[in-house]
């Protein structure tokens, strides 16, 4: 293998999408490349995610600081590292995974860990000249994903009343990516006119969807299918996906000392039994192809039987169940619960086992969706990930926000590019 050493890195303390700090890690090789990277962060986290490190001094950022994650990569994981073949990610990966040796890679932090490891990844493909794509992805990093656009937000990423944390389109009956970001762009619009003329607000949630006050959880739906119609697209064209990230309303039920799901924002709760019935006629009564965390993380016998009655025909998508983790996907395919995963690199914290996690769904036909955080940066690194991997689809938010638009940008670059 050729050999390129790392010469330095660096980390520093900068902010994410919502104002919070976040860190930014710098690569550079002895050729004189560099490789930035950025980590984004979450709001609606899974409780089986790496750690992600925060100085918790209340006084400062509210405990949201990462002077402790910058200090564990300016201080302990350079020194380690320094002078190791940039090129050979899983050795530089599984370095940084002993030197915490942790579980949960709560030592140094999972976000310094993987902060280093895109980092490395970024300057390496600088120093061979070739797109992250392409280095990550090789020959084999050939297909345009289709986006997942969340337009309307609810749940832990607005104050609105909405219940369900993402109202997506997925342009299913595009052609082109371009095609496929004309067609969820022109709908966003007429959303947002559709909004205006019915007296609603138009503001956004954290993700740039639209985040009105709306009569109930539905109505979003059917709003949604309204601006499609007007936008002159058809059903069979764009389907509707959903993020319900029940995880949150099962915390919400513990609160109140139950065990099902409690609908915080509307003061209903739902049992168990009842959520996998909502979930089901959900799918049946609106074009849905798509339902992420429909039940919680520890839910895994509901999960099963959600499977096995809707799993033949809608993308039942694990994110907090599965948090990029591959002994949880394990136990997902063995169990045939779920048939899709949420990819999300900061959930597991290497880029390599992020890898690992994608192909060992690929193995069992899984479908792959490559995934931003709640919390964003401009680093575009996750749109090269979902070609590299021939991800079927990604989810990266609203067209609209700099930090999610970029994104969409980069991918429209790259299918020029191909
Ligand atoms: C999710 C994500 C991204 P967060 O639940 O899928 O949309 O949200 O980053 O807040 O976990
Ligand atoms: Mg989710």
């Amino acid at each position: 293998m050729k050999e390129m050493p790392i010469k330095d890195v660096r980390a520093s303390q900068i902010f994410d999408s919502r104002g919070n700090p976040t860190i930014e890690v710098t690569a550079i090789l002895d050729d004189g490349s560099i490789g930035t990277s950025k980590v984004p962060s979450g709001a609606s986290t899974g409780s089986y995610e790496a750690y992600e490190l925060r100085d918790g001094d209340y006084q400062v950022f509210n405990g949201l600081g990462v002077s402790k994650a910058v200090d564990n990569v300016n201080k302990k994981i350079s020194k380690n590292i320094i002078g190791e073949n940039a090129y050979n990610q899983s050795l530089i990966d599984n370095m940084l995974i002993n030197l915490d040796g942790t579980k949960n890679k709560s030592k140094l932090g999972a976000n310094a860990i993987l902060g280093t490891s895109m980092a490395i990844a970024k300057a390496s493909s600088n120093s061979l000249k070739i797109p992250l794509y392409r280095y990550l992805g090789g020959i084999f990093g050939s297909k345009m994903p289709i986006p997942m656009m969340n337009i309307l937000n609810g749940g832990k990423h607005s104050s609105n009343n909405l219940n369900i944390q993402e109202f997506m389109i997925v342009p299913v009956g595009a052609e082109t990516f371009k095609e496929s970001m004309q067609m969820c762009v022109e709908i966003y619009q007429v959303l947002k006119q559709l909004l205006k003329q019915k007296g609603l607000s138009a503001s956004v949630g954290d993700e740039g969807g639209f985040a009105p006050d709306l009569e109930n959880d539905e109505e979003a739906i059917k709003l949604i299918l309204e601006a499609i119609d007007l936008a002159g697209l058809k059903e069979k064209d764009v389907k509707i996906a959903l993020d319900v990230a029940s995880s949150e309303m099962r915390e919400e039920a513990k609160k109140i000392q139950k065990e099902g799901y409690y609908f915080w924002k509307t003061d209903e709760y739902k049992s168990k039994n009842e959520m996998i019935d909502y979930i089901i006629k959900l799918t049946e009564k609106y074009p849905i192809m798509s339902i992420e965390d429909g039940l919680s993380e520890e839910d895994w016998k509901e999960w099963k039987e959600l499977t096995s009655k809707i799993g033949k025909k809608v993308d039942l998508v694990g994110d907090d169940l599965f948090v990029t983790n591959k002994e949880r996907l394990e136990k997902g395919i063995k169990n045939n619960v779920a048939n899709s995963i949420l990819i999300k690199p900061n959930q597991i914290g290497t880029l390599t086992e992020t890898l690992e996690t994608i192909n060992l769904a690929k193995e069992n036909g899984y479908k792959t969706i490559i995934s931003h955080r709640s919390g964003e940066t401009e680093d575009t690194f996750i749109a090269d990930l979902s070609v590299a991997v021939n991800s079927q689809q990604i989810k990266m938010g609203a067209p609209c926000r700099s930090e999610r638009v970029a994104k969409y940008n980069r991918l429209l670059k790259i299918e020029e590019e191909m």
